[in-house]
């Protein structure tokens, strides 16, 4: 049987969960055409879109079988198979699972709660999301919890699983270059998440 291979990615060059998959693939080297869809723009919302695909999200990856990949993590699994001699999912049984913990606590803990202040509080949002304002208010503590919890956890490491990057970085600096649209900066006294924020920053692939 053909190796299924991947086709192209379609995104929207100014969202997180699209730049989670663009810095991956970047850390891995790995080249794939991107389509741009307009979701601002309401296009995504098209039937022709959601019947082909299976969700009017992105990103999406296409494979040559002429199926559709969603989820952000989905796709860099896949990718991570692809060209496993780069590991971003960790290394050893313990490493492993210490990514994926802290790659869904930084989802669950810091991008969403972000995701949720501006998608629920900001005017222009409205054309993807049915506003519920309170939901705003009640994130923005959460955000810094967040942030404080990263911190913390950058205190005794380089990266946020000891001293190899992987994707729970990747999801978290996505999330902390977010906090531009809610205008939150870091507190000054969380000097680990800066000093880090300032380390991996300077990574070519977070440039993409
Ligand atoms: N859990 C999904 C989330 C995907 C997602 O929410 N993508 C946003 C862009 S960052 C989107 O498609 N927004 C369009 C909308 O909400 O209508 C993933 O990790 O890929």
């Amino acid at each position: 049987m053909d190796r299924i291979k991947p086709l192209r990615i379609i995104e929207n060059r100014a969202a997180p969960n699209c730049r989670r998959v663009r810095i991956f693939l970047a850390e891995k080297g790995i080249e794939i055409p991107y389509d741009q869809i307009d979701i601002m723009a309401g296009d995504h919302f098209k039937t022709e879109y959601k019947e082909k695909v299976g969700t009017y999200r992105v990103p999406v990856l296409e494979l040559s079988d002429g199926s559709f990949l969603t989820e952000s993590i989905a796709i860099c699994r896949f990718f991570e198979m692809e060209k496993p001699e780069i590991p971003l999912f960790g290394r050893t049984q313990l490493e492993i699972s210490l990514v994926e913990m802290w790659q869904r606590r930084m989802e669950f803990e810091l991008l969403w709660p972000i995701a949720f202040v501006l998608r629920h509080g900001n005017p222009k949002m409205t054309v993807l999301e049915d506003q519920c304002e309170a939901w705003s208010v009640a994130n923005r503590p959460r955000v810094l919890v967040g942030l404080e919890t990263l911190n913390k956890q950058l205190t005794h490491n380089q990266f946020i699983v000891g001293s190899n990057f992987s994707v729970a970085d990747i999801t978290a600096i996505v999330a902390v270059n977010f906090l531009r649209t809610i205008r939150v900066e870091i507190p000054e006294h969380l000097e680990f998440l800066l000093n880090w924020k300032a380390t991996v920053s300077q990574r070519s692939s977070i440039g993409v």
